[in-house]
């Protein structure tokens, strides 16, 4: 049986929407996010709590291209829309964006940053900055003095002062809930995989709406269901063994998942924002705590950064690791970064003999059949 929504988290959602209405109703600030760069642990250390607001819905779109052009990433006009809409008191949007006192934006890709400037206008937004060569000299210095400051801002904003011991804690909670992601993707690397990717992505989008706690509870006990049974509920599909590396999916854009495995491809890892890159690179407790932060956030091998190297050996690393017949590149449209990117990823692919699938596509269902033809061709050529 396909689990539509993880049991592990049954109600979660509901209880943590009630919760979150319920600390702000008190005083807690809630800060909405959009992005990996933006440390939780920083945010959880100033007595705040966070929210997602990458939007996942094609309705929000319109509302968005009335002020954005329309030839920007479905994922920048749907999180806009969804902002716009809320506070013009529409229907359209999830609940979220009505819970957030502050936006933390981050200074990643072009379109980003200037929808940011526009959306200051509805809620107030603060941008974290980002050196853009991580391994150039300075930027690790750099990027520790922004998240001083960024720390500082949250300070102001909610009157509680940021100590090292609590962000000492909540830099190991997040290292909990990396070490139990970790174990629930190793269990992936079994053949048949245990798991359907679409229930794990499913997941994935949870850790950035649920709190923390709840979150590592529920991983837990769904890694030790597939440890003691072998499985999870959902059947593998055992077909080949699929990457699908590129642009996170937020909840909502599943389509591309989805097709593969209805195709009959094993989803095995994603490499994405809403894949491994949420959990790679503990953060080391010992030292400096907001030096460590700055030097593992850093490491986040998102296609703003340049040169991206380390995205291009940490794939071949993954495919290795997960037994990987295929890579199925998803890409939202206009989102040049990560598009452009796909060349040198190609590139390295073909020394190891693992095919490279591309696929753009937006929000919208036009495409799906389409997708599903050169999907099937390219399970049939790798099977
Ligand atoms: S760390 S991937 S969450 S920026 S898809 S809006 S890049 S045009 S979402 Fe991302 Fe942070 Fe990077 Fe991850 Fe722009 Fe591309 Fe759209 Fe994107």
């Amino acid at each position: 049986m396909h689990l539509k929504s993880p049991g592990y988290f049954r109600d979660a959602y509901e209880r943590r929407i009630t919760e979150l209405r319920e600390d702000r109703r008190k005083g807690k600030k809630i800060i909405g996010t959009f992005c990996l760069f933006v440390p939780d642990e920083i945010i959880f250390a100033a007595g705040a709590d966070r929210i997602i607001l990458c939007g996942g819905s094609q309705e929000t779109i319109p509302v968005a291209e009335q002020s954005l052009p329309r030839n920007i990433c479905p994922l920048i006009k749907s999180s806009f829309g969804a902002v716009v809409d809320a506070c013009c008191g529409g229907t359209l949007a999830c609940p979220h964006v009505s819970l957030v006192d502050i936006v933390v934006a981050e200074a990643t890709c072009d379109g980003k940053k200037k929808m940011y400037e526009i959306m200051d206008e509805y809620l107030p937004t603060y941008v974290l900055d980002l050196p853009q060569k991580p391994d150039s000299l300075g930027a690790l210095e750099y990027f520790i003095a922004e998240l001083r400051k960024f720390g500082a801002y949250l300070e102001d904003a909610t009157g509680n002062t940021i100590n090292e011991e609590s962000l000492r804690r909540e830099i190991h909670r997040a290292n909990e809930t990396r070490t139990l992601l970790r174990r629930l993707f190793d269990t992936r690397k079994q053949d048949p995989p245990p798991v359907r990717g679409t229930d794990v992505l499913k997941v994935m989008q949870r850790q950035f709406f649920l709190s923390p706690g709840v979150f590592r509870e529920g991983i837990r006990r769904m890694c030790e269901e597939i440890e003691k049974t072998g499985q999870l509920r959902a059947l593998p599909t055992g077909g080949p063994r699929i990457m699908i590396a590129g642009c996170p999916m937020p909840s909502g854009i599943e389509k591309v998942a989805n097709i593969v495995e209805q195709k009959g491809g094993a989803i095995v890892v994603e490499e994405s924002c809403t894949g491994t890159r949420s959990f790679e690179d503990p953060v080391d407790e010992t030292g400096d705590p907001w030096a460590a932060l700055a030097s593992r956030y850093l490491k986040i091998p998102c296609a703003c950064m340049t040169p991206n190297d380390r995205r291009i050996s940490r794939i071949l690393d993954l495919a290795k690791q997960y037994k990987v017949d295929g890579v199925v590149y998803s890409t939202l449209q206009f989102c040049h970064g990560y598009n452009i990117e796909r060349q040198r990823i190609q590139k390295a692919l073909r020394t190891e003999n693992i095919p490279l699938l591309p696929i753009e596509s937006d929000y919208g269902n036009s495409d799906v059949e389409q997708i599903g033809v050169r999907v099937e061709a390219f399970l049939e050529m790798i099977s």
